[in-house]
């Protein structure tokens, strides 16, 4: 009679075993979930704030120069490791389902459909991690956004093809005066001198099309529209003194890669001293060379467009131009 034992079902096996069993396989699972939550937890402590350098900021611009660049970076570092979380316990739970269910014999394994608790968590738990992202992108971008009632410094951007022009304001709003002002051209780089612990605020005009104005290290673009829209927005510090390259960040025609200027942050001292400077009539070149700095861009130089009568309209080149 020993023989038949060979002809117990092997599905009858695994019920026989089922209650014990099963209840360790739930604890091993548990564990191994519990273990995967708490190396990321672990990660996150003991990298600390730099959690994002170390993964490269996630593919996002490191080095930003204002309180809100900062922020906005915290947010995505932060947006990126709940992602990762949620990942690993997703990828963990599809792992182990490929393992604990792979196809044994011929029986189905207990079929889930219809648990209320199982769906009631797998509906919750997204809406969950939904209301806390948005949560906290709706405080940082209101953060950013927002416009104190007298900004430090107020300075018009005008943006045309395809250069810039910098006007410091003694005020807000259009109607205010420009004290100062910077102008691009094609041989120089337009310069604009803006200090550190001051709050600054940037109201945009364009004279033609739509351009926009874009520092990579302030983490922000904002476009510069033509007609009555006068788009602005506001750093409430600049943290670090140094040049930095600005950008067009909206394609506005042939020369648009080429609409470059430089943000010069320096001291509040040095500032005020460059603004004086201007309004005794001195050059942006002498007054940026009287309070000790370059007096061109160090950041990009000015693109040569070789635009001539000759060569930018051929049919109307004088007779033997151009060859
Ligand atoms: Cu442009």
């Amino acid at each position: 009679m020993v023989a038949r034992s060979s002809e117990v079902r092997p599905s009858a096996v695994r019920h026989n075993a089922s209650p014990g069993a099963g209840r360790r396989r739930r604890r091993g699972a548990g564990r191994v979930a519990g273990l995967g939550l708490g190396a990321v937890a672990l990660l996150v402590t003991l990298t600390g704030c730099d959690v994002g350098a170390a993964f490269g900021g996630f593919g996002w611009p490191q080095g930003g120069i204002t309180p809100e660049s900062r922020r906005m970076y915290d947010l995505w570092i932060a947006s990126c490791i709940a992602a990762l979380a949620v990942g690993v316990f997703v990828w963990g739970l599809i792992f182990w389902c490929v393992v604990r269910y792979r196809k044994r014999g011929n029986e189905l394994p207990v079929q889930t459909r219809y648990n209320l608790p199982m769906e009631f968590l797998y509906t919750i738990a997204p809406i969950l991690v939904v209301s806390v992202l948005f949560y906290y992108t709706a405080i940082v971008q209101t953060d950013v956004n927002k416009e104190s009632a007298n900004p430090d410094v107020t300075v018009e951007v005008v943006a045309f093809k395809w250069n810039w022009q910098f006007n410091y304001r003694d005020g807000q709003g259009e109607d205010a005066n420009t004290v100062a002002s910077v102008l691009g051209t094609s041989e120089v780089i337009p310069v604009l001198v803006l200090p550190t612990e001051r709050s600054i605020r940037f109201e945009e005009t364009s004279r033609d099309v739509i351009h926009s104005f874009w520092v990579p290290e302030l983490l922000f673009k904002r476009d510069v529209f033509p007609g009555k829209i006068r788009n602005s927005f506001e750093v409430s510090e600049l943290l670090q003194e140094g040049a930095y390259v600005g950008r067009c960040a909206e394609l506005c025609g042939s020369y648009h890669a080429f609409m470059n200027f430089e943000l010069r942050v320096v001291s509040p001292e040095r500032y005020e001293q460059f603004l004086a400077a201007k309004q005794d009539g001195r050059s942006t070149q002498e007054a940026l060379q009287s309070i000790g700095e370059e007096p061109l861009a160090t950041t990009t130089k000015p693109f040569d467009t070789r635009r001539t009568a000759s060569n930018f309209n051929p049919d109307n080149a004088p007779a033997g131009a151009g060859s």
